[in-house]
Order: structure tokens, then sequence, then C-alpha cells
């Protein structure tokens, strides 16, 4: 593949949900050798190090049981102007951080996107839909909200403006398996494509992915890919939070990668929910940093074979 100039964004936000460790991510990251395996590739790397969260101490009309709301807004304030002037640079990797991120780093890369005349398109891996908005959510957990945000939808008081909303038929969720019932009344009321795990088990994986990246190609567009470790079975990847069993198997979440890849179409990519807190010696990071890798070209014959060890 071409060679891209890599930027890795640490945003070690923990605010999204109330059990921490997210915030020890962008380091795991590291250590498991992201920059390296992007290098060998024949990317340049640029690692800007990580965020912080921007001052906040906002007083929203927000309900009263969503957790650290003011820390959860500063970081979105911070990722979103960060994740606009990177895209200007080179191809943005954020290191996250639980998915309350991508409150910042979807709207930052689309209000890019917006002003170079491409299409944003988003391709969420995940195992559950993160389309609450803060009224909907009965667990308070913003991080189960970012989708939502990134459409324009209302109710998120507080929050800076959405300037480039993305069009619900411009996301694609791959790998749902956990949509609570108020969110699935409004995820079957919108626009977006869902694939769930049924789905996946009857037609594989590469069917409903293809169709989508031939839309973006159509579209011109531009691609952010956000990759929850939950997307993968507990089984490959226990450090997360919230584990939910029948995931993506290695196999399966390599195919999607070295499909985006081949497509050329991935223009950001989100890294989320990785809890090294509840890691197994390395193993879930060790397997974020190989998908990112084959999401950036790595193909078996490049391999160190001990990777797979
Ligand atoms: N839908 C649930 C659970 C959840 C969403 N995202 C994650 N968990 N990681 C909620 O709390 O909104
Ligand atoms: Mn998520
Ligand atoms: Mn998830």
């Amino acid at each position: 593949m071409t060679p891209e100039t890599c930027i890795l964004i640490g945003a070690p936000v923990d605010s999204g949900k109330a059990r921490p460790g997210c915030l020890m991510g962008p380091d795991a990251y590291r250590v498991a050798g992201l920059g390296a395996a992007l290098a060998d590739l024949g990317h340049s790397v640029c690692d800007l190090g990580n965020l912080s969260p921007e001052p906040c101490d906002t007083q929203t009309d927000l309900p009263a049981h969503i957790h650290a709301p003011s820390q959860t807004i500063g970081w979105t304030q911070a990722i979103a102007k960060t994740a606009e002037s990177a895209m200007r640079d080179g191809l943005p990797i954020f290191l996250g951080g639980d998915h309350s991120l991508s409150l910042g780093s979807v709207p930052g890369v689309a209000a890019h996107s917006a002003k170079i005349g491409k299409p944003q398109f988003v391709l969420w891996l995940d195992a559950h839909s993160d389309f609450h908005t803060p009224h909907s959510t009965s667990s308070g957990n913003l991080h189960g909200t970012p989708l939502a945000y990134a459409t324009g939808a209302d109710g998120f008081c507080g929050f800076p403006q959405v300037c480039a909303p993305i069009p619900e038929d411009h996301i694609c969720i791959l790998g749902l398996r956990s949509v609570d019932p108020a969110e699935r009344d409004r995820l079957q009321n919108s626009r977006i494509v869902t694939h769930d795990m049924r789905q996946i088990d009857e037609t594989g994986i590469a069917k409903p992915l293809a169709g989508f990246l031939d839309r973006v190609a159509k579209a011109g567009g531009a691609l952010h890919v956000s990759l929850d470790v939950d997307f993968l079975d507990p089984v490959i990847a226990p450090a997360v939070g919230t584990t939910v069993p029948g995931g993506a198997t290695l196999r399966e979440a390599h195919l999607v990668m070295e499909m985006i890849c081949d497509s050329g179409l991935m223009t950001s990519l989100d890294l989320v929910e990785l809890n090294p807190f509840l890691d197994e010696r390395g193993r879930t990071a060790q397997v974020m940093v190989d998908l990112a890798a084959s999401a950036l070209g790595r193909r078996v014959f490049d391999r160190p074979t001990q990777a797979f060890a």
C-alpha cells in the first residue's frame, strides 16, 4: 500500500464509564509495539503523545445519572480539535481510552472531510451500537453514546456543536450482539446499516463489509474505522470492561482489516476500550496492534512468525 504518515494520538479517556483502566490503553499499545509495526510496513510514524482534556466546568442540563459529564465534554473538545488538525497532516490513529473518545474523533475528522468536500463514512466494529443519547441511556455511561452524537442527535447539552453530522446511511455497524431496548428503538428507526453476529454467521463477514466499502468507494468518501475491543470474542481479547460472548474470531477480524486495507479507503482509525488492567500478559493489546497493522498493509508473508505464538 502507499506509505502513509500515521499520527498516533494518545487519548487516555476513562470518564465514559465507571470502571477505571482504559487510561492505560495508549501506553499499552506503545509497549505492544504499534509504532514499530507501522514503521516496519514502510509508513512514517509520528507519535503526538497523550492529550489532556480541556478544562470544563460547564453546568449542563444533562440527566443527573450521567457519569462524569464535564470530564467527557473536556475530552471531546480536545480530541475533536486534534482530530481535525491531524487529518491535514496524515492518517490519525486514536489510542484509547474508552469509546467516549469517538465523541471527539468522529466529529473532528468529519469536520476536516467536509472542508475538503469528501463525504464522511464510519465503520463501527463493536458488540454494541453506542447509539444512546444522554436521555435514553440507563447506565449513564457516555461511551454508549458516540454514534448518536456524531449523527447530530439532540440531547447532548453542554457538548460542542457537531458541525458536520454523519448521515445515518453513511454508518455501518459490524459485530452487533448487545443492544439495549431504548437503543434498539432508535436504531430501528434510523438508516444506520447494521450487521449483527447472526448475519455474520449466515453470510460470512466479507459480504456485508464488501457491500459497505463499495458504497464508500463509489461516493469518493473518507472512511473512519472505530475498532472497539469488544468487537472481538473475549476468548481472544479479554481486556475489556464489557465482555460479550460470541464476538469476531481472530480470522474474521484480520479479514476485515485486510479488506479495509485493500480498499485504500481508511483515512482515520480509533482503537478503543482496551483496559490493560484486565489483560493477560498483554495479549489483547498485541491483538489490537496486529489488527491495526493488518489495516495498514501487513500480510501473512510479512508477519514475524512469533506474532502468532
Ligand atoms: N449499551 C450499554 C452497554 C455498553 C455500550 N457500550 C459499551 N457498553 N461498551 C450502555 O451502557 O450504554
Ligand atoms: Mn463501543
Ligand atoms: Mn462495545
